[in-house]
């Protein structure tokens, strides 16, 4: 049932206008297309947590096994009383492989969206981590310009794991790595995990995961839509389509009409023609050379990386 406005507190109000103006700006734009991030209501983050136990999704698995491996190092890189700062922490899940092996952290300052999971998975980290002082600040990650004055006389280490970046255009990654730089100041350093370029079959299985998993996240916009603004889509008809661009180097994910149709969003109709696809993601893969270049970009310099012996993904830490 679509809930009134009315019946919404200010948050989560400001948060349906927001995603009405992207839908409808996104559904009548040339090409259509809808930002990634409103894939993310609690199912979407549900279903994303499922794709990352997926057999044929191997980057949250071997990203987690290349930390367990380098934790030590980057403590040591990173270096004493420093403060650890978490761009889109999320529920903080790898955070934990470095928090056991950075013993003598300053603070852990964890940055995200949503209030919710910020305040859940500090409370965790509260019981777990004794006198881990934690920090957390609500905010868009991509927005935000300072930090907690508390952490200002330490040395500020960022995290950035999950190839998140690799969601946005390299343009806005080399936007993104500017303003950490900004904030992490001249001495700070940045943990980065990044997905790698790779046989192109093993990319395409990983965003068309055998038990349609993948499929139902990208769906899930259309349930949000027809939840959150009133739209009539019938999910029968769409499909998920996602395929590697080579050339690109990157996934794109799009969903499909599968029919000549007319669907309401809002109070305002739109036109699908059979095969029209609306984009909602890219999944940017980058070689060595590409994130060393990215890196430089961004203003800092890889001092070391670990990727794992299969070379499906990277750890770098950049200064
Ligand atoms: C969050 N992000 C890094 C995921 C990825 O692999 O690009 C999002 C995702 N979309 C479909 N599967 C995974």
């Amino acid at each position: 049932m679509n809930v009134p406005l009315l019946a919404l507190d200010d948050g989560a109000r400001a948060d349906r206008a927001d995603f009405r103006r992207a839908v409808l700006a996104g559904l009548g734009g040339v090409p259509r297309a809808i930002p990634a991030k409103y894939l993310y209501d609690a199912r979407g983050s549900a279903l994303f947590d499922e794709i990352c136990e997926l057999p044929e999704y191997y980057p949250t698995r071997t990203e987690t096994s290349i930390l367990r491996a380098c934790a030590g190092e980057v403590a040591r890189l990173a270096g004493p009383g420093c403060a650890l700062i978490e761009f889109g922490s999320g529920s903080s899940v790898k955070t934990r492989i470095l928090l056991d092996a950075m013993h003598d952290l300053h603070a852990y300052v964890p940055i995200d969206i949503s209030r919710e999971h910020l305040d859940a998975a500090a409370a965790r980290l509260r019981n777990d981590y004794e006198g881990l002082q934690i920090d957390p600040v609500t905010g868009d990650y991509m927005q935000l310009e300072c930090l907690p004055p508390a952490i200002d006389r330490a040395r500020r280490i960022g995290f950035f794991p999950g190839s998140t970046i690799g969601n946005l255009t390299p343009e806005e990654a080399v936007l993104f790595l500017r303003r950490a730089r900004r904030m992490l100041r001249a001495d700070g350093a940045l943990v980065l995990g990044v997905d790698l370029r790779k046989d192109p079959k093993r990319l395409h299985d990983a965003y068309n995961d055998s038990a349609g998993v993948t499929a139902q996240f990208t769906l899930n916009l259309l349930r949000r839509m027809n939840r959150e603004l009133d739209a009539n889509f019938d999910l029968s008809t769409c499909a998920h389509d996602a395929f590697y661009n080579e050339a690109e180097g990157r996934i794109e994910i799009y969903f499909r009409s599968l029919r000549d149709q007319i669907v309401r969003v809002a109070d305002r109709r739109f036109v699908f023609a059979e095969g029209e696809r609306v984009h909602t993601e890219y999944s940017y893969k980058y070689d060595e050379a590409g994130i060393a270049a990215l890196a430089q970009k961004g203003g800092f310099s890889i001092e070391r990386s670990w990727i794992d012996p299969a070379r499906l993904f990277a750890v770098v830490f950049l200064k």
